[in-house]
């Protein structure tokens, strides 16, 4: 029996009434644990929702958001700010790639990507180039769900019941799913670099002078782990520097560690103008998202007169002080804790570990790259997502094991400092669910 009363709360991404039959509840968590509210201990091989790479409630980043409530709970955001957000902004762009000098505070990876748009879209504009305003975005890519985000996103189920009232001027390059030719690929698929040339395709379409922006995930997540194939970033890039283009990555996940390098744009050496962010900002424990840009992109908003506001955008807590405390203990945390440098470590068993599962006969395909993993199940005949929430379901009751699905594809974002011990146990009890499960 659940002693919360869980009918008041429409969850988000939930089937809502499916889950309130037998609702798990997380009530407390400590490093690579969470305690449900039926006082179980279940090891989280999902770090939250890609959220909290150092561990759960760390001692450093829960005494700076207590000492930072008590001193400073809130302080105007627009033409003044609190101490914290300066300092914050100052040390993620100290830990981003080479160039990105600024940074631009919002609450959540939905918010990065919208406010990204908007900053490329003034840039244009700035430079006289207002022309440019077409978006791009790829199939099956996830930029999070406000209006700008979920246009040039490309998951069906997100885009369906708005399809009216996506925004207008967006187009999208094909995804780089293709089982046929990379399934159980290790890493970056060898195959597929020339699905990047779809880019040139809409440029030639619209005239690639009226294309603002390209944004893509680094690596596909949300839809279940796609890397992209060995040398696809790099012609992204150029085709982008050929017509113009800003280049966008979207590294909401990849960000600040996952990949086993601070950032994604570092382990593929492939450099965006724009980055969005979120999630491990500051581990996850208060929200809060920022965008990056290189100095060019700040520069072209710099011109009007001085006394006049530059964009026109912005949130009441952006720069958040007890966020910006977060994210400064959270950035302590990956420059003194080695965890990164953990998280490279861990690749190579971790893909190991995932890739023994190709020999399942329900297994139809294994993809990984740096600390993201996903295993991908045939459907059920008739009833597709049906047997990964299953076992989703019963790791959770059975196994004290967070899995995530994301329909028949199983998804895993360790921490960055796990245990190789801790990994092998888990994907122990998820094979024996996996080997039982119709
Ligand atoms: N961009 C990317 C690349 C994301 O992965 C967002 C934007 C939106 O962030 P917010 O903070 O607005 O949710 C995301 C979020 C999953 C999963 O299971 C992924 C996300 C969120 C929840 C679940 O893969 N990504």
């Amino acid at each position: 029996m659940c002693a919360v009363a869980v009918d008041a709360y429409w969850m988000p991404f939930t089937a809502n009434r499916d889950f309130k039959k037998a609702p798990r509840i997380i009530s407390g968590a400590s490093g690579h644990h969470y305690t449900t509210s039926d006082g179980r201990k279940l090891y989280d091989l999902f770090s939250g929702l890609w959220t909290t790479g150092l561990g759960h409630c760390h001692p450093k980043i829960v005494e700076a958001v207590q000492a930072q409530v008590a001193k400073l709970d809130f302080a105007m955001s627009f033409q003044a700010s609190n101490d914290r957000s300066f300092e914050l902004a100052e040390r993620v762009t100290d830990m981003a790639p080479d160039g990105f000098t600024r940074c631009f505070f919002t609450n959540s990876g939905s918010e990065s990507v919208d406010s990204a748009l908007k900053i490329a879209l003034g840039y244009h504009r700035a430079r006289g180039e207002g022309h440019r305003t077409r978006l791009i975005g790829r199939e099956r890519g996830y930029h999070g769900v406000n209006f700008g985000g979920m246009s040039v996103g490309g998951i069906v189920p997100n885009r369906k019941v708005f399809s009216a009232n996506l925004i207008p001027g967006v187009d999208h390059i094909r995804t780089t799913f293709d089982l046929e030719h990379t399934a159980f690929s290790r890493g970056q698929p060898e195959w597929g670099v020339h699905l990047a040339d779809d880019l040139e395709r809409l440029c030639a379409l619209h005239d690639g002078s009226n294309i603002a922006a390209v944004i893509v995930e680094p690596v596909a997540g949300s839809t279940g782990i796609l890397p992209p194939p060995v040398g696809y970033l790099e012609r992204l890039r150029d085709i982008c520097d050929r017509h113009g283009i800003l280049l966008i990555f979207d590294e909401v996940i990849t960000a600040f560690g996952r990949l086993g390098r601070s950032f994604g744009s570092d382990y593929f050496a492939v450099k965006p103008d724009i980055i969005t962010t979120a999630k491990g900002l500051t581990n996850g424990v208060i929200p809060m998202g920022a965008v990056l840009v290189q100095e060019h992109i700040y520069d072209a908003f710099m011109h009007g007169p001085e006394t006049m506001i530059e964009i026109f955008h912005g949130y009441t807590y952006s720069g958040h002080p007890v966020a910006a405390a977060a994210g400064v203990a959270a950035m302590d945390a990956y420059r003194d804790e080695g965890v990164i440098e953990q998280a490279a470590a861990l690749a190579q068993p971790f893909e190991d570990m995932l890739h023994a599962f190709a020999d399942h006969d329900r297994v139809i395909d294994v993809r990984n790259i740096g600390l993201m993993g996903a295993i991908e199940l045939a459907p059920r005949p008739g009833a597709p997502g049906a047997r990964g929430l299953d076992i989703h379901k019963r790791c959770f009751w059975e196994e004290d094991l967070i899995v995530r699905n994301g329909m028949d594809t199983l998804q895993f974002s360790p921490f960055l400092n796990s245990k190789t011990d801790d990994l092998e146990d888990a994907f122990a009890r998820l094979r024996r669910v996996i080997d039982t499960t119709d």
